[in-house]
């Protein structure tokens, strides 16, 4: 059985999505950010990323984490990669070669978007006394130059590996995400735009974002 360790304001979003898109069984333990906790040490805190039952499980103390028949893995878009695999069909490689390059862009967007996408979002979007105009720009500034290698790369079939829609797409499309409150870097990259809005048009997208809706903010 499928375990996935966290809640859909986390990371664990975008494994969620994808269980979705598989049509995947799984089991989901809503395991909380400690920070977004007022008391972590409350007795009725629910169980969060610092609690010592989680710890055993990602010692890293980070969402998500995911257990399939004993396999414990971390890290959102490993954990991606390995479901598309195992579960085959076409979200998932064909070949050694599209396997390369999901993982290419899986990292891609790791190292090259990630930061400061999520710059972006506490900066444009986050609380308003935590906002720092200046922090957003930078960042902003920064992704620049990844948003055009992206829009390039969408050129030919509007898709990341192999002209279809793949774990590449939505592994890359859940970080670009972040930095949708600059729609000035969708305006310069225009296929980027109607790839996010045709990856957000898709119904396991909706489902795992209705869920999202229904937890706290
Ligand atoms: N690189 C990791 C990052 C995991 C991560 O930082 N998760 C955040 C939530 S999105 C977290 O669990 N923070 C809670 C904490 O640090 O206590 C991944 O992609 O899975």
């Amino acid at each position: 059985m499928l375990t996935i360790y966290g809640v859909y304001r986390s990371r664990a979003a975008r494994n969620y999505w994808l269980a979705g898109e598989l049509g995947i069984p799984f089991k989901s333990e809503p395991i909380i950010q400690a920070y977004r906790l007022a008391d972590p040490n409350a007795a009725d805190a629910p169980p969060h990323t610092r609690t010592s039952a989680f710890l055993k499980i990602n010692p890293n103390g980070h969402v998500p984490s995911m257990d399939d028949d004993g396999l414990r893995l971390h890290e959102s878009l490993a954990i991606n990669l390995y479901l598309a695999k195992k579960h085959g069909g076409p979200l998932g490689p064909a070949n050694l070669a599209e396997d390369s390059q999901m993982t290419m862009w899986s990292l891609w967007a790791a190292n090259e978007l990630e930061t400061h996408a999520l710059q972006v979002l506490t900066h444009r979007a986050g609380k308003p006394e935590l906002r720092d105009p200046k922090l957003a720009q930078a960042a902003i500034d920064t992704l620049r130059a990844p948003f055009a290698v992206l829009d390039q790369a969408l050129a030919d079939s509007g898709h990341l590996v192999g002209g279809r829609f793949t774990v590449a797409d939505l592994n890359v499309a859940e970080i670009v995400r972040y930095a949708m409150a600059a729609p000035e870097l969708f305006s310069a990259a225009p296929r980027v735009k109607a790839w996010l809005d045709a990856c957000h048009a898709r119904p396991a997208f909706k489902a795992m974002m209705a869920k999202r809706e229904q937890e706290p903010a």
